[in-house]
């Protein structure tokens, strides 16, 4: 798929706030992969597409999880962390997504261990991305920018997310524990 439809597909899909964080997430992504060597076409590409389910209807999203095949025990857990997955293997099935795409999109809710560089790259920037104004954020922009430490980074992402959830008596999915023992071994 080339890259102005997939704006257009998530133009018209998306609420305006959200198609411009998309924007914004592919834009500091690119960023990003001009100082980390990472590639421009598919963190773009990516960084459009990653929240193309988030307003899906729940219903509609159980049922792509299970037309798609996917983990069953994302049921088990917030609704939230299901429209990485959806989104991406609704992206392969119509459009032929590269398999980088693919996984950048699949995992930007969760993380998980080893992630290939392009999918580090748009995990970290959905979470800095310029609109972001979390208590903290601008620490991980620095060990971004300033320290250049990816894993760093993601191990922070992972480790705010994890207390977040506990504080907030919230389920946790296997693979963002896992993404937080990787980063915090890697970093
Ligand atoms: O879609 P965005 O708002 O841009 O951001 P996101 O896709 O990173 O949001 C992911 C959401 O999923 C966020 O609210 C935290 C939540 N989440 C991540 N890992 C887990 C989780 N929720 C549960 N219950 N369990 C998890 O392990
Ligand atoms: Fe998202
Ligand atoms: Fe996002």
């Amino acid at each position: 798929m080339k890259q102005k439809k997939a704006r257009k597909l998530v133009e018209e899909k998306l609420p305006k706030k959200r198609y411009e964080h998309s924007i914004r997430v592919a834009e500091t992504a690119l960023k990003m992969a001009d100082i980390f060597d990472g590639d421009k076409d598919i963190v773009e590409m990516a960084g459009i597409l990653h929240d193309y389910a988030k307003y899906d209807e729940l219903s509609k999203l159980y049922q792509a999880v299970t037309k798609y095949n996917l983990d069953n025990d994302l049921l088990s857990y917030n609704s939230e962390i299901l429209h990485g997955p959806v989104a991406a293997a609704y992206m392969m099935d119509k459009h032929e997504i590269d398999s980088e795409i693919y996984n950048a999109i699949y995992y930007h809710t969760t993380g998980r261990a080893g992630m290939g560089l392009n999918e580090k790259i748009i995990f970290i920037s959905d979470y800095i991305e310029p609109g972001r104004t979390q208590p903290g954020v601008d620490d991980i922009r620095k060990i971004v920018f300033e320290e250049k430490n990816l894993d760093k980074a993601i191990y922070e992402i992972s480790k705010r997310t994890a207390l977040y959830l506990i504080e907030n008596d919230k389920p946790i999915y296997p693979k963002t524990i896992e993404c937080l023992n990787y980063y915090n071994l890697q970093k």
